[in-house]
C-alpha cells in the first residue's frame, strides 16, 4: 500500500514532458514513462484520486534548430511530433489522464501568468549583462544555440544551459572555447537585458527541504546530485531569452524576448492540469495547491536539478503551491553498448516499435521494467528482449496460465472445480499466494518497480511449479476429486496474477480476464484467496504471450548495424588524434628522397611483406615493406616513391631493410604510395 507516513487525499503525477523534436523512444520509456505508468496504474486500483499529467514541451532550442536544420517553421516541427508521441503513448497504453502541449494557448497564459506574479513580488533579479552573440546569424546564443567545453568535466560538446555529459547546469559564459551552433563562428559578447531567478536566496530552504527533509526517502542517485548542487552554492539563473519561440515575456522592455524554456516547461504540468480540470470539471488548484496532495515528478536523471531545485524555487517564491513530495529519477538506459541518441539514430523508436511487434506492448514493457535503469544505467539489447519474452514471459506465466486453463477445459468443461479437501501443501501455497499484493504494492509504493516486478514473475514461479509438482494429468483417471483441488488452487492463482499484472501489463491483463471470463478486480480485491468460485465459466483457453523467433530480432539488429554504417560514412573517416609535438630539429634530423621501385618479390613465409629494390638517386637498395596484402609485385615496377633513407638498417626475415618507403594508410585499412606529383629525378629532397 502508499506509504503512509502521511495520509495523502489525491496524487498529482507528472512525467517529463518529452520535446517535440524526436519520437519517444526505448530510453524514454525505461527512464520516465513505464515506472510513471505503472506507479499511477497502481493507485488507481487501490481506489486512489490521481491525475497523470503528460504533455509535449515545445519551445526551446531543441526545436528551432530543428526547424532551421529542415527549413520550416517551429510550429511545424512540434505539430508533427506531439502527434507521432501522443499517439504512440496511447497505443503503448502510457495512460495520462491529460495529454497536452506548451504551444497551447493555456500554457501560454499559465506561464505568463507565473512570470507576471514573481515579477510583481520582485522576486526577479533584473540585469543587463554581455551575452554571446552571432553575427553572422544576427542572434543571441543561448542553450543549445552556444556550445563548448564544459568547465567540470571537459565534455566537448557542452551546451550553453547544461552538460549533457556531467549533467551540470551551466550558463553560455560557463563554456570554454565556445561556438555558436548556428554559424560556427567564435561568438561575440553583446550587452541584454534578463530577469533572473535568485537560487543563492533559495539554498536556505532548499537545504532544509531537500538535504534535511529527504534523506532518507529521496533515491540515493536523485539525493545525492541535489546535495552536490546544493553544496557548491546555487547561482542566480537567467529565465529569459533573446529568441523569439516561446512564451513571450509579459512585461515592459521585454520585446524579443521569451521565458527559458526550463522556466516554461514544468509549469507546463500546472497549464495541462487546467486543461484537464476544464474537461473533467475536477478543481486543478486541489491538486497543486492542497497539503493533503502528493506531488510526484518521473524525469530521467538529466532533469534532476530543474525539478528538484529550480522548479521549487519557482513554486516557493509565488508561494501558493505544494512542493515535490518524490522525484524518483532513473538513470540511462543504454542500447546494444551504446548510449541512446536521436541524432545518430541510435535509438528503438516507440512508434516502429509498434509497427514491427504489432500485439506487443506488454513484452518491451516487461524487459523495460526488469531492466530499468533504477540505480544504474543499463543496456538493452534485442538478444535479453528475446530471452526474456520466450524464457520468462512465456514459458513462466504464460505457460502456466495456458496450462491451467486448457486442463480446466479438458477435465471439468472450462467450469472452475471446487476446491475439495486441502493438503497442507496446498494451503502453503495459498497463503505465499496471499501475500504478493502487499509485497508488490509496498515496492511500487517505493518506487522500485523492477523489484514489483519480479515479486509477480515469483508469483507466476509459484503457480508454475505448484502445477508441475503436482502433475494433475497423471491424477484424472484414478483421483479426479485431486486434480479438482489442484487447479481450483491454480485458478486462484492465475486470477491473483490477471490482477496483480495490470500495472505492470495492462494489455495481457485484459486478455487474461476475458480467458477467465471475469470481472477486473481492484488493488484490495486481490487480497481475497478466492477470486474465481467454483462454478464460475471460464472463457475460451488462448496464448498470453508467443515465441519471438530469431528471424525477428536479427532483422532489429541487423536495422542497427544499418544505422551504424551510415552514421560511420555520414561521418566520415574515425581519425587518429595527432601525436606528440616534435621540435624542427627532431623532424630535420630525417632523409626523405624520391625514389623509384626497379624490383618487387614476394618474401616466402611472411604474406605481409614484400621485398622492394629501390633506386634511390644516391644508389639502388633493398627495402622490406609491409605492403603484400594490398599490391601484387608485378603491378609496382616503376612506381614513384617517397623514401626515408637515413633510417638505421634493420634485419626482417632474413633481409637486411636499408630505409622505409611512406604509405598513407585510411580509415579503412587501405594503404596508398606517396610519390611526387611532378617528374623529379629520384635523390629529390624530400622536405
Ligand atoms: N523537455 C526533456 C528533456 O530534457 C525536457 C523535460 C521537460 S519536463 C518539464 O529531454
Ligand atoms: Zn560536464
Amino acid at each position: 500500500m502508499e506509504s503512509k507516513s502521511k495520509q495523502f487525499k489525491r496524487y498529482t503525477v507528472t512525467s517529463a514532458l518529452p520535446y517535440a523534436n524526436g519520437p519517444i523512444h526505448i530510453g524514454h520509456l525505461a527512464g520516465v514513462y513505464v515506472p510513471a505508468d505503472i506507479y499511477v496504474r497502481y493507485l488507481r486500483m487501490t481506489g486512489e484520486d490521481v491525475v497523470f499529467i503528460g504533455g509535449s514541451d515545445e519551445h526551446g532550442v531543441p526545436i528551432t534548430i530543428k526547424a532551421r536544420q529542415q527549413g520550416i517553421q517551429p510550429q511545424e516541427v512540434v505539430d508533427k511530433y506531439h502527434r507521432i508521441i501522443k499517439e504512440s503513448f496511447a497505443d503503448f497504453g502510457i495512460s495520462f489522464d491529460v495529454y497536452s502541449r506548451t504551444s497551447a494557448p493555456i500554457h501560454h497564459q499559465t506561464a505568463a501568468a507565473f512570470f507576471k506574479t514573481l515579477y510583481d513580488k520582485g522576486v526577479f533579479i533584473e540585469k543587463t549583462s554581455q551575452q554571446y552573440y552571432d553575427t553572422e546569424a544576427g542572434q543571441f546564443l543561448a542553450d543549445r544555440y552556444i556550445t563548448g567545453t564544459c568547465p567540470h568535466c571537459s565534455f566537448e560538446r557542452a551546451y550553453g544551459d547544461q552538460c549533457e555529459s556531467c549533467g551540470t547546469s551551466l550558463s553560455p559564459l560557463d563554456l570554454k572555447n565556445p561556438r555558436s551552433a548556428l554559424s560556427g563562428n567564435v561568438p561575440v559578447l553583446k550587452e541584454t537585458k534578463h530577469w533572473f531567478l535568485p537560487l543563492d536566496q533559495a539554498e536556505g530552504w532548499l537545504r532544509e527541504w531537500i538535504i534535511e527533509g529527504h534523506k532518507d526517502d529521496w533515491k540515493t542517485n536523485v539525493y545525492g546530485q541535489c546535495k552536490s548542487w546544493i553544496d557548491q552554492g546555487l547561482q542566480p539563473r537567467a529565465v529569459t531569452r533573446d529568441l523569439d519561440w516561446g512564451v513571450k515575456v509579459p512585461v515592459e522592455g521585454a520585446d524579443g524576448k521569451v521565458l527559458y524554456v526550463w522556466f516554461d516547461a514544468p509549469i507546463g504540468y500546472i497549464s495541462a492540469t487546467r486543461e484537464w480540470s476544464e474537461k473533467t470539471g475536477k478543481d486543478w488548484q486541489l491538486y497543486w495547491k492542497s497539503d493533503d496532495s502528493k506531488l510526484v515528478h518521473f524525469i530521467g536523471k538529466d532533469n534532476i536539478v530543474f525539478h528538484c531545485i529550480i522548479f521549487p524555487a519557482m513554486l516557493q517564491s509565488e508561494g501558493s503551491y505544494i512542493l515535490p513530495d518524490n522525484v524518483p529519477a532513473n538513470e540511462f538506459l543504454n542500447l546494444e553498448n551504446d548510449k541512446i541518441s536521436t541524432s545518430r539514430n541510435w535509438a528503438v523508436w516507440l512508434h516502429e516499435y509498434l509497427i514491427d511487434f504489432p500485439g506487443r506492448q506488454d513484452e518491451l514493457r516487461y524487459v523495460l521494467t526488469a531492466n530499468a535503469p533504477e540505480t544504474k544505467d543499463n543496456d538493452f539489447t534485442w538478444k535479453d528482449f528475446q530471452a526474456r519474452n520466450n524464457n520468462e514471459l512465456l514459458a513462466v506465466y504464460g505457460n502456466f496460465v495456458n496450462r491451467t486453463l486448457v486442463l480446466t477445459g479438458k477435465y471439468f468443461g472450462g467450469v472452475v472445480p471446487a476446491m475439495g479437501e486441502l493438503t497442507v501443501k496446498d494451503r502453503e501455497v495459498l497463503e505465499q499466494m496471499d501475500a504478493f499484493p502487499e509485497k508488490i504494492g509496498a515496492s511500487i509504493s517505493l518506487y522500485r518497480f523492477r523489484e514489483a516486478l519480479n515479486e509477480f514473475m515469483n508469483l507466476a514461479r509459484l503457480g508454475n511449479k505448484y502445477l508441475t509438482e503436482n502433475e494433475p494429468w497423471k491424477l484424472f483417471k484414478t483421483d479426479p476429486e485431486r486434480v479438482q483441488t489442484i487447479l481450483a488452487v491454480s485458478l486462484q492463482i492465475v486470477a491473483k496474477l490477471m490482477v496483480l499484472s495490470e500495472p505492470f501489463l495492462p494489455f495481457s491483463a485484459a486478455r487474461l480476464a476475458t480467458m477467465l471470463k471475469s470481472k477486473r478486480f481492484n488493488w484490495q480485491e486481490a487480497y481475497t484467496t478466492v477470486l474465481l468460485p467454483a462454478g464460475h465459466q471460464l472463457g475460451e483457453a488462448g496464448y498470453l504471450f508467443t515465441k519471438i523467433d530469431d528471424d525477428a530480432i536479427e532483422a532489429q539488429v541487423q536495422k542497427l548495424l544499418d544505422t551504424k554504417k551510415a552514421n560511420k560514412q555520414a561521418a566520415g573517416p574515425e581519425l587518429k588524434a595527432q601525436k606528440e609535438t616534435i621540435t624542427y630539429e627532431q623532424f630535420a634530423g630525417m632523409d626523405l628522397r624520391t625514389g623509384t621501385i626497379v624490383a618487387a618479390e614476394v618474401m616466402p613465409k611472411a604474406k605481409k611483406l614484400l621485398k622492394l629494390v629501390v633506386d634511390t638517386g644516391l644508389d639502388k637498395r633493398t627495402v622490406v615493406s609491409g605492403i603484400a596484402e594490398h599490391y601484387q609485385p608485378e603491378s609496382i615496377i616503376g612506381q614513384k616513391v617517397v623514401m626515408l633513407v637515413n633510417l638505421a638498417p634493420r634485419e626482417l626475415r632474413g633481409v637486411v631493410s636499408q630505409g622505409m618507403i611512406l604509405m598513407a594508410e585510411n580509415s579503412e585499412g587501405k594503404l596508398c604510395f606517396v610519390s611526387p606529383t611532378t617528374d623529379f629525378h629520384n635523390g629529390s629532397e624530400v622536405k
